[in-house]
């Protein structure tokens, strides 16, 4: 018998934005106040050379660095109290659903209908993040079993890339007559990681959760679905991008809140690094596929850093890309890993014509990197 080739589509995204956000002003309010009884606290070690004062932070180097405005959170008031300055999550009883269950059931619920299926269309789940709030039982299973979804669900984590490798992952299941759809979830709680201690990053990152269904195209796929043409995923080892928080720390008696158990970055470098990786992986990716820089409208790429994206976008392009081209959601929702490309793919594909092309890519900790070329069906 002759292989049917299963075509496979993005037919549906969903997005969970949390109720609080952070502006940078509020931010650095909280960060300097803490400065201010850090030195004030260890004035005689400073005085004496023992100790490096702490410098204050600053809302005009954060926007200028970054392009950051503004970060939506779980928990607004613990991040912002000096003598806290992490989210106030309680853990929850075993019986209710978890944080990460509950963001991912409203953007799954979203997702679901933008495809017009229900939990009896799909067959699996995946969740793809940076953080999971627990190893076991896996998260994507109490996902999939709050919305009641038969077949199989399991956890997985490549960072910041996370849901493009989720992407493929779906695809080849869906190519592979595994499953007719798949549900990538990507719940991302980045201020429980963040050390807010930290000058060089307390900025960075917010909490958002985005899911997609990637189902086989039939008659009935969305109208306004995207055909995957091809994905392309990689990974190269660096410390530059590095958090050591886990397990393994009871094990080691320095104790588990030190700044570098929590997230840490030499953000120049990974600036330096991952422009050049992305920008030939996109172009090499296009070419693959017999297309070029030229048949791409939009570039939903991974919400990092606004300068970044736009050195990439214009190594791929050729010339400076338009907001248009490369839409940018990290003014308001920070770095929210995983999340953040896809966020942009959510808000900003409706407008694009039937045969008009794509490319979301992400890239991050690893270093890894994932491109997935899409063309939008009628
Ligand atoms: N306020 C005022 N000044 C500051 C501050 C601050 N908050 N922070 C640093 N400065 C000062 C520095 O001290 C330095 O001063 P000097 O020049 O006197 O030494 C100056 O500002 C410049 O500092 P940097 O060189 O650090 O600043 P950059 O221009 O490089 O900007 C960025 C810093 C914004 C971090 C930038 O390097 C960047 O965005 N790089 C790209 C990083 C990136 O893309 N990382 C990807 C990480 S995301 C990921 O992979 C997911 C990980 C898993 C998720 C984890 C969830 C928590």
């Amino acid at each position: 018998m002759e292989n049917m080739v299963i075509r496979a589509a993005i037919s549906g995204t969903g997005l969970f934005t949390p109720n609080e956000s952070i502006s940078n002003d509020e931010l650095v309010d909280a960060f300097n106040k803490w400065v201010e009884q850090f030195n004030s606290d260890n004035a005689t070690k400073i005085a004496a050379g023992e100790l490096a004062a702490k410098e204050p932070s600053s809302s005009a180097f954060i926007e200028k660095a970054s392009g950051i405005k503004s970060r939506y959170v779980m928990n607004k008031s613990g991040i912002l109290d000096p003598a806290r300055m992490k989210p106030s999550l309680p853990e929850r009883h075993n019986d209710e659903p978890s944080i990460q269950c509950e963001m991912a059931v409203s953007a799954a619920r979203e997702a679901l209908h933008q495809a017009g299926r229900t939990a009896e269309d799909i067959d699996a789940v995946i969740v793809a993040c940076s953080n999971l709030q627990r190893p076991y039982p896996a998260v994507s299973v109490e996902i999939q079993a709050a919305l009641g979804i038969n077949g199989f669900a399991y956890d997985m984590n490549v960072a910041c890339s996370s849901a493009t490798f989720g992407i493929q992952a779906a695809y080849n299941a869906v190519q592979a007559g595994n499953a007719r759809a798949v549900l990538v979830i990507n719940p991302e709680i980045c201020t429980a990681h963040l050390n807010f201690r930290d000058r060089d990053s307390h900025f960075i990152f917010g909490d958002a959760c985005t899911a997609i269904v990637v189902e086989a195209v039939r008659d009935d796929t969305a109208s306004n679905a995207f055909e995957i043409l091809g994905t392309q995923l990689k990974t190269l080892y660096s410390n530059n991008i590095r958090n050591n928080f886990g397990f393994l720390n009871r094990c080691d008696e320095s104790g588990v809140d030190l700044p570098d158990k929590l997230f840490i970055q030499q953000g120049r470098k990974v600036f330096k690094e991952v422009v050049p990786l992305v920008s030939t992986m996109i172009q090499e990716h296009l070419s693959e596929i017999g297309l070029s820089a030229e048949d791409v409208t939009r570039m939903w790429l991974h919400q990092a850093n606004l300068s970044m994206n736009q050195l990439i976008a214009k190594k791929v392009l050729g010339r400076e890309a338009s907001a248009t081209e490369a839409p940018v959601i990290l003014d308001e929702y920070a770095n929210t890993s995983s999340a953040g490309s896809i966020i942009a793919f959510h808000k900003y594909k409706d407008d694009l014509a039937e045969g008009e092309q794509g490319v979301i890519c992400s890239f991050g900790a690893g270093y890894s990197a994932g491109s997935v070329l899409l063309k939008k069906l009628g």
